[in-house]
């Protein structure tokens, strides 16, 4: 196997960790012996917490997390922890100003992701805009949480940022829907020079010619950067007559221009199969939103939720995982265009 590596420095002694079970056949991601981390009810006025994101913070661990609340209606909650596991919630959901300081809290807020760019952390969920799509916050103390302008109209479920600037800007997937349950979704990206106007868009990569992403596809956790290229977990959507099945995926962009795709696998890398993957709010889910890594081992822990009910744990290595994606990488025709048409 070639020298894989996750090139962007950052070291993670403390990342959460399982080594790979003896055996194990298929896709190089192993689930978390213990899972789900986090169960039902996991805070009063909270009935499940699920696609949710964590950083490393402070020595330890902070996260955003999709609390549905007991009326239903999904807000974010912030989340801390010691060892990146086991995690203790704020009973108050996140309250979000403006740029003036005056109250602004989201109508609802759902699949939030965490990205620091620049000792900033910024937020990324989908919320109302009359209509469902992307909002943005920024926090430096996870104390005062800043909503940005909303970056595009609706309808957006789903995006998730760049953990840096490339050419100077700072860069968006996102994948635009229509208002309900969505039967179509590429992934798209965009450009910001200042998290206010976003332009350039691509394309980068659509729904697949396998079954198991043919209905839609999104971006998962923030990439990350290796010496192949961004190493993309995405979720990929097929259609039962049970209704849809959500898996996750894998893909490595181009370093320099990432609406090109490099690789793609064909295989999921993970697909509901466990009870708490199976069997929940919405059965057969399994929604990637973070991924903590570690420079120094390669080691990479992947945060999903688990059927709209639990947040589950997986891990993998970088050079295992960009290995099996190499290998078994078809490429659809849009995925090797720069995206613009
Ligand atoms: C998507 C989003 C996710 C959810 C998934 C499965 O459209 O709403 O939050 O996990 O559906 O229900």
């Amino acid at each position: 196997m070639m020298q894989i590596k996750i090139t962007n420095g950052e070291n993670l002694p403390n990342i959460p960790w399982q080594e790979k079970p003896e055996g194990l056949t298929g896709a190089p991601v192993w689930r978390y012996t213990e899972n789900p981390v986090i169960k039902r009810n996991p805070v009063e006025g909270v009935a499940r917490i699920f696609n949710s994101a964590v950083v490393p913070y402070e020595g330890a661990f902070i996260g955003v997390f999709r609390g549905e609340q007991v009326n239903g209606i999904p807000y974010i909650y912030l989340g801390r922890s010691e060892n990146g596991i086991d995690w203790t919630f704020d009973k108050e959901k996140i309250h979000f100003v403006n740029e003036k300081g005056e109250e602004f809290e989201p109508v609802y807020a759902y699949d939030p992701r965490l990205v620091k760019i620049e000792d900033v952390y910024y937020i990324i969920w989908c919320g109302d805009f009359y209509g469902a799509s992307i909002g943005l916050a920024k926090t430096t103390d996870f104390k005062t949480f800043t909503r940005l302008e909303n970056p595009f109209i609706p309808f957006n479920r789903n995006a998730v940022l760049f953990p840096r600037k490339m050419n100077g800007n700072f860069v968006m997937m996102s994948r635009p829907s229509d208002s309900g349950h969505t039967p179509f979704g590429d992934i798209f990206l965009s450009e910001s020079p200042d998290m206010v106007y976003w332009g350039k868009h691509r394309h980068v990569m659509g729904k697949g010619n396998e079954w198991w992403d043919a209905v839609k596809i999104g971006g998962g956790s923030a990439p990350i950067e290796t010496s192949e290229g961004w190493l993309l977990f995405f979720h990929g959507v097929t259609g039962t007559c049970n209704g849809l099945v959500y898996s996750i995926g894998g893909a490595i962009l181009d370093v320099d221009n990432p609406s090109i795709v490099k690789y793609r696998c064909e295989n999921f890398l993970l697909t509901p199969q466990e009870w708490y993957e199976e069997r929940g709010f919405v059965g057969n889910v399994c929604f990637p939103c973070a991924t903590l890594q570690d420079s120094d081992t390669g080691r990479i822990a992947i945060y999903y939720g688990a059927a709209d009910t639990y947040v589950a744990m997986a891990f993998t290595k970088v050079d295992e995982v960009v290995d099996y994606i190499k290998t078994h990488s078809k490429l659809t025709e849009s995925d090797i265009e720069l995206g613009i048409r």
